[in-house]
């Protein structure tokens, strides 16, 4: 075997290794969910055959081709006994591009199918799409809902100016997508749409994000809610707002739907981000909220707080201190798989029951909003613990 072949074998058995080892729950946990050891997918998943050109001819040096830079916010669905997840893969390029990953396990061996997502684009060509999130919907399709920017073109000179839209496929196999028409809203932008997976009055139901800019919500913002007749040609008229922004919380500065809710007998189970501006700059963390069964636009609990905030090695990368999940499942059991993304850079998994999220939304205490309210409800806390351990 020439060298070549032997380094090229180096890099299928290097990958092999890490695509089969067995990934361990973290030592510590919160009684709220468990944080998994490794990262699941990372753009050392990518397959090689991705990102080298393996022909010693036209890459004598055997160089990364077409690096990956990231692997990042993605959607997810269990399937037939399968974990997957639609990783929004990002070159060094900085373009993304959604590619589908299948694990048995759900918390390790995450492999890629053979090829990326062909996307089809509409007639405006999106410049980067993002952040899908998967909603299996009653209508029999899976629905994949992402971030789709262009340039603004109302700024031709400002070249970081750009438009975030919602962007919309269906498929019944995550293999051929059907692209439908962009998600018509009267707000500026939209970014983190998703669609809720049923009917609601008869019609199409989603999770909005109004925002004046593309970085910056500015006045608007907070999680909307919107109905709309059609999906092929999907279009809000009027959006209300389900979870707005709040002054000195976690979602002091904008906040996003994360994954569609989760039916639970006691209501809508939400997975949301939320942001607050310090002086290292923005702060992503997840928080969940519940909203009624019939009316999926009424919060009914809201715990107070961050949920899951960037920790250790978690808080660096690409863009640091952050941690966003557009992607979790649930099995017939109960059992939760949250997958979230740190610091825009790789993917993570934590894993909790249906029955402890609900638990952990029903009683935790919301945010009193003063340092005084906090300081009552963790008195409360106290004295009913001491009391307790005083066997009173
Ligand atoms: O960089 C953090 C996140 O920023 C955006 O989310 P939001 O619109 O809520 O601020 C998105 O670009 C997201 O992809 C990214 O992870």
């Amino acid at each position: 075997m020439s060298d070549y072949k032997k380094l090229v074998k180096e890099l299928f058995a290097q990958q092999e290794n890490l695509l089969t080892a067995k990934n361990s729950p973290q030592a510590e946990g919160n009684g709220i969910f468990q944080r998994w050891q490794a990262p699941i997918i990372t753009p050392a998943h990518v397959p090689v055959n991705w990102r080298y050109d393996l022909n010693e001819a036209t890459n004598p040096f055997l160089m990364e081709r077409q690096g990956i830079n990231a692997t990042l916010n993605s959607g997810a669905i269990y399937k037939d006994g399968k974990y997957l997840l639609v990783v929004r893969v990002e070159g060094n390029d900085r373009k993304s591009f959604f590619a589908v990953a299948e694990s048995d396990t759900g918390v390790d061996n995450f492999k890629f199918w053979s090829h990326p997502v062909i996307m089809p684009e509409t007639d405006r060509p999106d410049t980067n799409v993002y952040d899908m999130r998967l909603t299996e919907h009653e209508d029999g399709y899976i629905y994949g809902l992402f971030c789709t920017e262009r340039k603004d073109e109302e700024h031709p000179n400002d070249l970081s100016a750009a438009e975030a839209q919602c962007g919309i496929a269906r498929t019944k196999d995550l293999v051929t997508w059907e692209r439908l028409a962009d998600l018509v809203t009267y707000s500026g932008q939209q970014r983190n749409v998703v669609l809720h997976p049923e009917f609601v009055d008869g019609k199409y139901a989603f999770y909005t994000r109004p925002q004046d800019g593309f970085i910056s919500v500015g006045s608007g913002g907070g999680i909307g809610w919107g109905l709309s007749e059609s999906m092929e040609n999907a279009e809000i008229k009027s959006e209300v707002i389900v979870d707005g922004k709040v002054y000195h919380t976690i979602k002091e500065i904008k906040n996003g739907q994360g994954p569609a809710p989760i039916k639970t007998e006691q209501g809508w189970l939400h997975l949301a981000h939320g942001v607050r501006n310090t002086a290292a700059g923005l702060r992503y963390v997840l928080y969940t909220f519940m909203t009624d069964l019939h009316q999926p636009w009424r919060i009914t609990q809201q715990p107070g707080g961050h949920f899951i905030a960037p920790e250790g090695a978690e808080r660096v990368g690409d863009v640091s201190n952050v941690v966003f999940s557009n992607g979790w499942t649930v099995t017939e059991d109960g059992k939760v798989n949250i997958y979230y993304a740190s610091s825009d850079t790789r993917m993570h998994v934590a894993t909790s029951t249906v029955e402890q999220l609900v638990d952990y939304c029903m009683n935790t205490p919301k945010d009193g909003l003063r340092s005084a309210a906090s300081v009552i409800e963790r008195n409360k806390l106290i004295d009913a613990n001491l009391a307790l351990l005083n066997g009173q």
